[in-house]
C-alpha cells in the first residue's frame, strides 16, 4: 500500500516535482519544512545601510531541525527500495530525524554516537522514537565511517548525507526562501559540520536560478567553529572540539561538494570561537525571541564577526554593500541542549510567596 498522508504539507508534496520521487515512491511524512522567515529588526539595524536580516528558523521542523527535510526523501526513498532497516551516524539532529522518520515508516532504526558527545535532548528524541542507540568509544568521523562499511555489507540503509536524497530534500529550504522573498538573498549565512546543508542549499539556489525563479544567487558564506574547521584550515582535524555539539567533525563528508558552492558562489568559510557561538545564542534568543542550539548561533556568531571591521581585514569575508539582503538558517531548536542553555543562565531569584516582597524584588 503507498502511503500518502491526509493533509500533508511536507516537504515532498510542496516540492515533488523537483524531487527523485515517483508515483510509487510512499511519502514518509510528519508536514515537515515550509519553515518561517523571520525578519530580525535589530539584525538588520546592526547592518545598517538598509541592509535587511531574515532568519530561516529550521528549529520549527518536527524533530526540531533542518534534518526532517533531507530524512523524508531519505525515508521514503529507502521504503521505496524496500529496506527493512536504516543506519546513521550522527551528532544528535540526524539520529534524532532518523528514528522519527523510521518509527513512521515501521522500519528499525540503527544510529552511531559519539559516546558521551550528544546533546540531551537529542538523545532523548533517540530512545523515544524508538532506535537502536548505539554509543560508540569515537568520535563522529569514526562512527561516520563505521556506517560506510556496514554498508558495504549489510543490507541496511545508510541515512546520512552521503545519501544523496538526503542533499535533494535538504534543497527545498532554498526553494521556500525565494518564494517568501520573490528572489534569492544576496548572503546566505550558515553554520557548517559535514558541510552536506551548505551544498543542499546551494543545489537549490542554481535549480532555481536555472528554471529563472530568482535573478541572483547569493553568496554562500559558512561558519565553522574554531575547535572543528577542517574546510577553514584544509585539513583533517583529528581530534575536534567545541561547546557546539552538532558540529564537532573533523573530516566533512560534502567538503569538495562544499568548495564547489563556495567557489563558484563567490562565498568562503570562516570561524567562530566557542565563546562568540554562545554570546550570539543568548543574544539571538534575548533580542529577538528565537532560542537555537548552539551549532545554529554560529550563523549569528558570524554576522557579527563579519561586521567588525577589526576581524574584516583580518579575515577574507566580503565586505556587504547597502541594500543587501541576507539569510541566515539557524538549524536547530535551543531545546535540543537543555546542559547548554542551563550554563547560560543567570540564577533564579528566590522569593516569598507573598505579594509585596515579589514587588520589592521587581523594584515596584
Ligand atoms: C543544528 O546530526 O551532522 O554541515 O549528525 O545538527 O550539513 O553537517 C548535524 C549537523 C548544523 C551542520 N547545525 O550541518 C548530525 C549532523 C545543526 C546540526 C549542522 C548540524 P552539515
Amino acid at each position: 500500500m503507498i502511503l500518502r498522508p491526509l493533509n500533508d504539507r511536507g516537504v515532498i508534496a510542496r516540492w515533488q516535482q523537483y524531487l527523485p520521487v515517483t508515483d510509487a515512491t510512499p511519502f514518509v511524512s510528519l508536514n515537515e519544512g515550509s519553515t518561517p522567515l523571520i525578519h530580525s529588526p535589530k539584525l538588520s539595524r546592526r547592518l545598517g545601510q538598509d541592509c535587511e536580516v531574515y532568519i530561516k528558523f529550521e528549529g520549527l521542523n518536527p524533530t526540531g531541525s533542518f534534518k526532517d527535510r533531507g530524512m523524508t526523501v531519505a525515508l521514503s526513498k529507502a521504503v521505496e527500495a524496500g529496506a527493512q532497516a536504516v543506519i546513521c551516524a550522527s551528532t544528535g539532529n540526524t539520529s534524532a530525524a532518523a528514528a522519527a522518520y523510521a518509527a513512521r515508516a515501521s522500519i528499525t532504526c540503527a544510529v552511531l554516537l559519539p559516546a558521551g558527545k550528544i546533546a540531551f535532548g537529542k538523545l532523548a528524541q533517540a530512545f523515544m522514537y524508538g532506535a537502536k542507540v548505539i554509543a560508540i568509544e569515537g568520535n563522529f568521523d569514526d562512527a561516520l565511517r563505521l556506517v560506510r562499511e556496514i554498508g558495504e555489507t549489510e543490507s541496511i540503509a545508510i541515512v546520512n548525507s552521503i545519501n544523496p536524497h538526503r542533499l535533494e530534500g535538504q534543497k527545498t529550504a532554498s526553494f521556500e526562501i525565494i518564494e517568501d522573498l520573490g528572489d534569492a538573498p544576496d548572503f546566505h549565512v550558515l553554520p557548517v559540520g559535514n558541510a552536506g546543508n551548505i551544498s543542499a542549499y546551494w543545489m537549490g539556489y542554481e535549480e532555481f536560478h536555472r528554471l529563472g525563479k530568482s535573478t541572483k544567487l547569493p553568496a554562500m558564506i559558512g561558519f565553522q567553529a574554531a575547535g572543528s574547521a577542517p574546510i577553514y584550515h584544509r585539513r583533517v582535524i583529528e581530534q575536534p572540539e567545541t561547546v557546539a555539539s552538532a558540529i564537532r567533525i573533523g573530516n566533512p563528508a560534502s567538503w569538495e561538494f562544499a568548495n564547489r558552492a563556495l567557489h563558484t558562489s563567490g562565498g568562503v568559510i570562516d570561524i567562530v570561537t566557542d565563546e562568540e557561538i554562545l554570546a550570539a545564542q543568548l543574544w539571538l534568543a534575548s533580542n529577538e525571541g528565537i532560542f537555537v542550539e548552539p551549532a545554529s548561533a554560529a550563523s549569528i556568531a558570524g554576522l557579527f564577526k563579519s561586521l567588525d571591521p577589526k576581524r574584516h581585514c583580518e579575515r577574507r569575508l566580503p565586505p556587504i554593500p547597502p541594500g543587501s539582503r541576507i539569510v541566515c538558517t539557524v538549524t536547530g531548536h535551543g531545546l535540543k541542549d537543555p546542559d547548554v542553555a542551563r550554563d547560560q543562565c543567570g540564577g533564579v531569584i528566590p522569593a516569598p510567596a507573598e505579594k509585596d516582597a515579589i514587588l520589592r524584588l521587581l523594584g515596584a
